[in-house]
């Protein structure tokens, strides 16, 4: 899988270096790009922002600079060097970090690349959405700040690009940075071969609509709290189904929407005792 992130602040995206996805770039799963928006400004201040047309507080991101960083993101995507761009991993030699890993890009693969635009106005971002995008070859964030960009950005990308505005939960932050960094660690390790051991992912909260279990290790006695004493007993089957009881009661008490929202097949008639 190909990611592209264009922001004016790449130094916020540094962390992509760091365990999970830095582990993947380095196994050759993930190849990432961070940009510079303003590497693709023309005048002399580097200007990425102007006044909202209607008035209003704040400022609004300028069209084309942005046009001409998605066209170029677009089209080098896979290439040993982007315009503009400092990649984090694996382009510092001449040999297509695509040739080798198998990170091929969305034009190779045939589909348009995935524009996604973190924005408190997007669709909320799900694990639905996570395994979605796992699925696709080239992910480019556009990382909007001040009051966002101008929306025939949006409009026109559609051509090129498939997009969709994303938020990822009901609060406002700065800017769609933060945003892109829990969105590509969702969805990077979603990627196969990405996760050591993939059953791990199974039973994870929102998998399947229910919160985790609570999780205990040694020792059985810690500070005179015990682990509850099924986990000692060496009976599956009792192991089993006191694990889905918690996740039922957790479920029930901290996200009653999501029992709510299940479909009625995923619930037995032990279950609806709990
Ligand atoms: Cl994706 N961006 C911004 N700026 N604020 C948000 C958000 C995204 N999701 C929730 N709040």
């Amino acid at each position: 899988m190909r990611i592209d992130v264009i922001s004016i602040f790449p130094d916020y995206l540094a962390p992509l270096e760091l365990s999970l996805t830095g582990k993947a770039m380095a196994a050759g799963l993930l190849d990432v790009g961070i940009h510079d928006l303003r590497d693709w400004t023309t005048d002399r201040h580097r200007t990425v922002d102007d006044t909202p047309y209607g008035g209003g507080a704040g400022m609004v991101m300028k069209p084309e600079p942005w046009a001409q960083a998605l066209t170029d993101v677009a089209e080098l995507a896979g290439r040993a060097e982007l315009s503009g761009s400092a990649d984090l991993a694996g382009s510092s030699d001449d040999t297509p970090a695509t040739t080798a890993s198998g990170t091929g890009t969305a034009a190779e693969a045939g589909e348009k690349p995935v524009l996604i635009v973190p924005s408190p106005a997007g669709a909320p971002f799900t694990q639905a959405d996570a395994r979605r995008l796992a699925g696709r070859s080239h992910l480019v964030f556009a990382c909007g700040r001040y009051e966002g960009i101008d929306q025939r950005v949006i409009d026109w990308a559609g051509g090129d690009f498939d997009v969709e505005l994303v938020s990822i939960g009901d609060y406002v932050l700065n800017g769609g940075e933060v945003a892109a960094l829990v969105i590509i660690e969702a969805v990077a390790r979603l990627i196969p071969g990405f996760m050591g051991n993939p059953e791990s992912l199974v039973e994870e909260s929102y998998e399947d609509g229910l919160l985790e279990y609570p999780v205990y290790t040694k020792p059985a006695d810690w500070r005179g709290h015990q682990v509850p004493d099924v986990l000692l007993s060496g009976n599956h089957a009792a192991i089993a189904r006191w694990r889905r009881d918690q996740r039922l009661i957790r479920t029930q008490r901290t996200r009653p929407d999501l029992l709510a929202g299940l479909p009625d097949a995923a619930l037995d008639a032990r279950d609806r005792q709990v």
